[in-house]
């Protein structure tokens, strides 16, 4: 059977806002994990359209599309097209479980919820000549379930080509969060058995990881027993956690043993009234500052996230988050507009009070106010956005951000990594046209292990060592 599997690319892609090397990083993971129940002789063309030119005049028998709400609009034009040449077309993903009824306009059949039950029954279907209609995804596990098939992920287009995720979903319930409505029906939280999921880390060549799990650290136990596990491995990895998670006594530690070197993290807002309100209740009464510090103390760089035009929100926020995170020395930070994405309870309850005032999918980007905010204009909080960026990343915030450190190796590290990101982004474009941006991928490796390394003294005090320590030690 001749397969095509379609990443669609956001609208972005044609804006002048387009940034390469966001969407260069690393390979997302969903089609690839369901393409691992075709057969062998299956011939299957995954094209991810973020980083490739889409080849649209082949004539496939099924093609897969997987739709985020930002490439919803893209995703339904390539599923028509596809209809329209007489294929059977099947989509799946957030944006379909969320908005069942718009999604079945464009597909013969439509799966709502994770993947891995609902595709194999769907296959079988498919090849006996009767494929029913929707499937709804029930029974939750990933044990067992074959390899993601990464033999069908270009690498050569993505600075980390080895993303990896060992878990689905999270044990939290924040109210923007497109969690609870996409797990509905079923467990919205599960891991991988540790040994399968040690298993794939150790098929992954290279020594950079991307774990794209939602919060990583979730399942204490689970966690911890991985870590214990890569330790030695020689790895370095990047992955997202809660400031709780953080703050639990010994998880960080053996995380740090086995690579962690840089950390997603949900601050969302330092306001005790809006963590209350998007009833992101693990975060609450949570010292934010010391958490920051244990990070710190372990060599670990933060990537903090924060949303911005909650209810308790005025125009002061922007600033207010803004100088904190400077202060902090977080070394990068992503701000988003809140955004009541469909199925959510941010969604119901905005919906209900009448203020969502664009149900452009397009839009709902996190760069786009869709909703009337109470206290401040809707421009007050688009600007504000944008100048939290500009404010962040100049040059003489980077160079205060640094210098909040105290060894002289974490500044460093902290100038290259966060100049590196925001400053040379004309470079990344230029490597990424020449299809050579997987080749900057030691550099990273190397900024990562060394310089933020640390080693415990005689007294156990954690120490960093110096670059020329470290350059002796790499060789
Ligand atoms: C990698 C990633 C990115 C990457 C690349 C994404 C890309 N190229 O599209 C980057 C960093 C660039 C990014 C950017 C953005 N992202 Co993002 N990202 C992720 C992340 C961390 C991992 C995705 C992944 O690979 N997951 C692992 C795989 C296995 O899960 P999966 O993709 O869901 O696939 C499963 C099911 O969905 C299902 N499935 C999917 N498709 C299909 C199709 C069929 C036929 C079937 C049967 C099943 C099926 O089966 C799969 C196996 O279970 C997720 C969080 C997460 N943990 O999923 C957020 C996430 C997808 N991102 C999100 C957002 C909001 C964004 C941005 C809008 C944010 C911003 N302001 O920049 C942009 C826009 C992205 C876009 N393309 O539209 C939200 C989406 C919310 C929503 N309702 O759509 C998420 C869920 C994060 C969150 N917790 O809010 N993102
Ligand atoms: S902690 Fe993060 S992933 Fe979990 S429900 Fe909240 S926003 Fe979603």
């Amino acid at each position: 059977m001749k397969v095509k599997m379609i990443l669609p690319a956001l609208t972005e892609a044609l804006s002048p806002f387009w940034r390469p090397i966001k969407y260069h990083l690393f390979p997302p993971l969903g089609l690839a994990a369901i393409a691992s129940f075709f057969d062998e002789n299956d011939d299957i063309d995954l094209q991810d359209e973020h980083v490739e030119r889409l080849c649209l005049d082949d004539d496939p028998d099924l093609v897969v599309i997987q739709v985020y709400i930002t490439s919803a609009y893209r995703a339904y034009e390539l599923a028509d097209h596809y209809r329209h040449k007489g294929a059977y077309v099947v989509l799946g993903g957030l944006h379909v479980t969320a908005l069942p009824e718009e999604a079945a306009h464009h597909a013969d059949t439509i799966f709502l919820g994770p993947g891995e039950d609902t595709w194999p029954q769907f296959l079988a279907d498919f090849r006996a000549g009767h494929p029913a209609t929707v499937y709804q995804s029930k029974s939750r596990t990933l044990a067992g379930v074959p390899p993601i098939r990464r033999d069908l992920i270009k690498r050569h287009h993505y600075l980390v080509p080895n993303s990896i995720v060992v878990s689905r979903g999270c044990p939290h319930h924040c109210d923007f969060c497109y969690k609870d409505a996409f797990y509905k029906g079923g467990k919205s939280f599960y891991t991988q058995p540790v040994d399968e999921a040690l298993a794939e880390i150790d098929r992954l060549p290279g020594k950079h990881l991307y774990f794209l799990d939602d919060h990583l650290f979730a399942h204490a136990e689970f966690a911890a027993e991985l870590f214990e596990g890569m330790k030695g491995m020689g790895r370095v990895w990047q992955a997202a956690a809660t400031v709780e998670a953080i703050l639990r006594p010994g998880l960080l530690e053996k995380a740090v043993a086995a690579g962690l070197r840089s950390l997603f993290v949900g601050f969302e807002t330092l306001n005790p009234h809006s963590l209350k309100e998007q009833h992101k209740y693990q975060n609450l009464n949570r010292d934010y500052n010391l958490a920051i510090q244990r990070l710190r103390d372990h060599g670990v760089m933060v990537n903090g996230s924060f949303v911005y035009g909650m209810d308790n929100d005025d125009e002061t926020v922007f600033d207010r988050t803004v100088e904190w995170a400077i202060n902090q020395g977080i070394e990068t930070a992503t701000f988003h507009i809140l955004t009541p994405y469909p199925g959510t309870p941010l969604y119901t309850r905005m919906r209900e009070q009448q203020r969502i005032i664009d149900h452009n999918w397009d839009r709902y980007d996190t760069r786009h106010a869709v909703y009337r905010p109470v206290n401040m204009s809707l421009e007050t909080l688009e600007a504000g956005y944008w100048r939290s960026y500009q404010e962040f990343y100049r040059w003489s915030s980077i160079v205060r951000g640094a210098w909040t450190k105290e060894h002289f190796a974490d500044r460093m590290r902290h100038l290259l990594y966060t100049g590196a990101w925001k400053k040379a982004e004309p470079c990344w474009d230029l490597l990424i046209r020449a299809k050579q941006v997987n080749h900057l991928l030691p550099v990273l490796e190397r900024v990562l292990a060394s310089f933020g390394h640390r080693w415990t003294d005689q007294e156990g005090r954690n120490e960093a060592r110096s670059p020329l320590q470290e350059r002796s030690l790499l060789g």
